[in-house]
């Protein structure tokens, strides 16, 4: 049973990671769109688009059994779409980290962050409150943390300077549990972590592979591995080799998305 996993650009590498992690004999298909990263400032129409372009691409092309949107943007948009259009179990990203967040959370007080998209679309305040009524969510927007990742700013002091600005508020709020609601920022989880040591961080790129763990999988694959990018990116190679270390990435033509 292949998976195609998909994103943005290099954030969804956190979930390819975890996902390899768990799965070593499962296939793994990756695409990173980094010709048209980032989606999280697109509008809902571009972002949908997007999404089945990149979602179809690793279904017609790799006869994937599950997509797995690795992008929380494209998650809180495009999930009902791509489940109407695919035959094949499509797992967004919000879902298992809402599930993981009020698993953990004592005080029922959630702060949750993501891309100026992820937070306008509410997508995390309404399956949060939809598990649990009386939760206090308080939502925060953090457009330049993809910026900082993608330089590898993670641990020096314009990141933690950077992460006060966006989060000193959002934790006064007395919140206990911080969803990182964008694929990118569990690369900023040592410095957030440092400076609230007190939070429980939910990094939904561990959350979703208990979700992958109830589809049935047929272990008899190879465990093969093989990363799409629709341009070249020195940042993508950067943080592929961190993360995933030396998978060979391969260019393919956005056409090749959009036929
Ligand atoms: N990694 C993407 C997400 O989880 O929303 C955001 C990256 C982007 O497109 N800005």
């Amino acid at each position: 049973m292949p998976i195609g996993i998909f994103d943005s650009g290099i954030g969804g590498l956190t979930v390819f990671k975890e996902i390899a992690a768990s799965f070593p004999k499962v296939d793994l298909y990756y695409l990173g769109d980094t010709a048209r990263v980032p989606y999280g400032n697109k509008s809902k129409t571009t972002i949908i688009r997007y999404s089945v372009e990149c979602a179809s691409y690793l279904y017609h092309n790799y006869n994937v059994d599950a997509i797995v949107i690795a992008c929380n943007t494209a998650s809180s948009y495009a999930l009902d779409t791509l489940r109407e259009i695919l035959p094949i179990p499509v797992i967004g990203v919000v879902q298992p980290g809402a599930e993981s967040a009020v698993k953990v959370s004592k005080n029922k007080k959630i702060g949750v962050i993501g891309t100026s998209a992820t937070i306008k679309s509410n997508s995390y305040f309404e399956t949060l409150k939809s598990l649990d009524k009386d939760l206090e969510i308080y939502q925060k927007a953090c457009p330049l943390f993809v910026p900082l990742v993608e330089e590898g700013w993670i641990d020096n002091e314009v990141a933690k300077l950077t992460v006060k600005e966006y989060l000193d508020d959002l934790v006064k709020t007395g919140i206990d549990t911080l969803i990182l609601g964008c694929t990118h920022y569990p690369l900023l989880k040592n410095t957030i972590k440092g400076l609230y040591p007190h939070l429980n961080i939910v990094d939904s790129s561990v959350a979703i592979v208990e979700h992958l763990k109830n589809i049935k999988l047929n272990i008899e694959e190879t465990g093969k591995r093989k990363i799409f990018i629709t341009d070249e990116s020195h940042a993508f190679d950067k943080l592929k080799n961190m993360l995933v270390g030396d998978i060979k990435t391969e260019k393919i033509e956005l056409s090749d998305l959009c036929s």
